[in-house]
């Protein structure tokens, strides 16, 4: 990969300063494939469950936008984060890769709860992305996009020292927990941000196309929204597990923030040439909403934790009212922008995603078969919390897990452990083997009874670890020890 440039700026004076840079230097390569490359919006919302959008199922929760647009485009069942909370689903759909290559496995440290409970010593966690790693921003400046992450950030450095042309984050903003010091709502205040970025680079000027990656805050903790919405909610009947007004008065303004950004779109005759992808970065927060009938939720790579909300919607080229039963994953984004932009992969970087622009144009399957997760670190449970980890003490433990069609199959590494390295033929449990087609609930584990699916999937998944180096936790926590000579 060439080198990024990196440019510093004053927000004022971006807009006309870098189409000018940009342009200077590429002008017959820009001109001549404007009309032929679409904008990006990206909108990662944070924490959103699979059903907390209308078009999902839910009824407590409104979201009238979101569900007229997905039902203009596509609707994917079965989306998945990267990883069962923030950073690392940001680092790979960001960098294309699977969490091995890129080491940002968890949010901090990833030895969370008390260290006597945790039978092995976690992998260290790295909580920035490698300015080694090529973000999709970078890469598309090669297909002469202009782009912007606006919003949540949370993978180290800036987003400009990661390729993109602008970057607002929250840290550089008054916010106190979702409001600004003049009493914004920050979800709202994102979006005008986003609005002003399409407006100041608009392609009909500038002649280049854009990469929006809006990153709202919105769902994550402190739950906290306007007042006249959660008023609203307040009076509306609960839906089983869904009954929070501040909650639903959150997605509320999420709703309203992708109204503004595709009225904008529209003003700006700029709808038609966008795609416009709707994502989440990891599965509802156990405490305040749920998305039955999936097992758990953030922090849990059971459904609940991993598979998310997702459409697309690009007007003319993605048949309305579509549905995609394919598994798709965060860093398959990454190939398909790339796919979009005219460009073919790297030579000498590895992407782990592939694109689903033939899903987008109508194909029902991708030639991929397999997805992988691993996660070698511990999250500890919430108060209040539930949701169905395997524990009480933690939300989830170090996992590896291999998904291939309906299959799915866990690998525990404390009871991998425990298990020999797999000498003890599971006689812990370390393995859990779903079929999601028969039982998305994960409620009947079929180790013990489809013994060939485990050993195929078993393979697969160790074969992949290999061929990552993905770092496997094998050593024991002292402290665990010495508890259980005590006790
Ligand atoms: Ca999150």
């Amino acid at each position: 990969m060439e080198r990024r440039v990196i440019l510093s700026f004053s927000i004022a004076a971006i807009g006309s300063l870098m189409a000018a840079l940009v342009l200077s230097s590429c002008v017959d390569y820009t001109s001549r494939v404007t009309h032929e490359k679409p904008n990006i919006v990206f909108m990662l919302i944070d924490d959103l469950g699979w059903k907390d959008v209308g078009y999902m199922g839910s009824t407590f929760y409104e979201t009238p936008t979101i569900d007229r647009l997905a039902k203009q485009g596509m609707i994917f069942t079965r989306a998945y984060a990267n990883a069962a909370n923030c950073a690392p689903t940001r680092a790979s759909l960001l960098c294309g890769q699977y969490t091995p290559r890129h080491g940002v496995y968890t949010v901090g440290t990833s030895a969370r709860g008390r260290s006597e409970d945790r039978r092995l010593i976690p992998i260290e966690n790295s909580t920035e992305l490698d300015s080694s790693k090529a973000t999709i921003a970078e890469t598309l400046k090669h297909a002469g996009y202009t782009s912007a992450a606006i919003g949540k950030w949370h993978i180290g450095q800036k987003p400009e020292q990661h390729g993109f042309d602008f970057g607002i984050d929250r840290d550089e903003l008054d916010i106190k927990g979702h409001f600004s010091e003049s009493g914004e709502y920050l979800t709202d205040l994102l979006t005008r941000e986003a609005i002003n970025f399409i407006k100041q680079n608009n392609p009909h000027t500038t002649k280049k196309p854009f990469l929006l990656y809006l990153s709202h805050h919105a769902v994550h903790t402190p739950i906290s929204a306007k007042k006249n919405m959660i008023e609203a909610f307040e009076k509306k009947p609960a839906d089983g597990c869904q009954n929070n007004a501040t909650y639903a008065a959150m997605i509320g303004s999420v709703d309203e923030s992708v109204a503004r950004i595709t009225k904008a779109l529209e003003e700006l005759e700029l709808d038609n040439n966008t795609l416009l992808v709707f994502f989440s970065d990891n599965g509802g927060h156990g405490t305040y909403t749920c998305q039955k009938p999936l097992r758990g939720g953030k922090g849990m790579y059971y459904e609940g934790g991993i598979r998310v909300p997702m459409f697309v919607r690009w007007p003319g080229k993605i048949k309305p009212g579509s549905t995609c039963e394919e598994p798709v994953i965060g860093t398959d984004f990454y190939p398909t922008f790339l796919q979009l932009g005219g460009l073919s992969a790297p030579q000498d970087y590895e992407l782990d995603g592939t694109s689903i622009l033939p899903l987008l144009k109508g194909e029902t399957t991708l030639s991929r078969e397999s997805l992988f997760w691993h996660f070698p670190c511990y999250l500890q449970a919430y108060e209040g919390m539930t949701d169905e980890s395997r524990d009480p003490l933690f939300r989830t433990r170090p996992v590896s897990v291999i998904m291939k069609g309906d299959w799915k199959l866990m690998m525990f590494h404390e009871e991998w452990v425990l298990d020999g390295g797999g000498q003890n033929l599971d006689k812990n449990n370390s393995i859990e083997l779903y079929n999601l087609k028969d039982d998305i609930a994960e409620q009947n584990n079929l180790a013990h009874l489809d013994i060939r699916k485990k050993n195929e999937l078993l393979k697969e998944l160790m074969d992949w670890q290999k061929q990552l180096e993905a770092p496997i936790p094998t050593n024991p926590d002292p402290e665990y020890l010495d508890k259980n000579k005590r006790s």
